[in-house]
């Protein structure tokens, strides 16, 4: 269950969209995984756990895995009445490592505009440092393939599911107005877990 109300993150997210993104597609993921391990032993393990060894795995655990394992993530990363700048140990390193606050929002915004088709981008946490990329589909920095690995802090779903209904083919005003929702405290709690 999400922990706000679909219309919380309105205007920057509508209620229709959210309802149908969290009860549908996310419910979607959960129910083939499900159904892809079924009476197998990696039925046990962590959705972390299956995705950094995801090699190992078919399609349908990769897909429904990967998407399992980001919209669970998406949906603690963004509050109503949101945004703003991170301050403490997550904007100095921020700072440290993109040079400033705009400088990774120009960055982590150009991951989500130029990644063609569907997919996420991310800020990880890689080696102890902060890095930007896009995986397509959804794959994510945790999994054994992507190309850059890491652990997962905040991540932008760029799946048309995530914004058509309101903004239709504009992504990159969808990318403009997911800065109003992000949730700092628990990308600042994540980072702080990751290192
Ligand atoms: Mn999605």
């Amino acid at each position: 269950k999400l922990t706000y109300a679909f219309n919380a993150l309105e205007p920057h997210i509508d209620a229709r969209t959210m309802e149908i993104h969290h009860d549908k597609h996310h419910n979607a993921y959960v129910t083939n995984l499900n159904a892809a391990l079924a009476g197998k032993p990696e039925e046990k393990l962590s959705i972390e756990e299956i995705c950094k060894s995801i090699s190992k795995y078919p399609m349908p655990v990769r897909n429904n895995g990967g998407g399992h394992y980001n919209h669970s993530l998406f949906w603690t990363i963004m509050k109503p009445a949101g945004g703003g700048e991170p301050g403490g140990e997550l904007g100095d390193a921020i700072k440290s490592a993109f040079g400033s606050f705009a400088d990774f929002k120009t960055q982590f915004a150009a991951a989500g505009t130029t990644r063609f088709g569907s997919g996420w981008a991310w800020l990880s946490v890689s080696s102890g440092k902060l890095v930007v990329s896009s995986t397509p589909n959804q794959d994510n920095p945790l999994m054994d393939i992507a190309e850059v690995k890491g652990t997962p802090v905040l991540g932008m779903d760029v799946w048309e599911h995530a914004y058509y209904l309101h903004y239709q083919n504009r992504r990159p005003d969808y990318i403009n107005a997911f800065w109003n929702v992000i949730n700092w405290d628990e990308v600042s709690r994540r980072f702080k877990a990751a290192k």
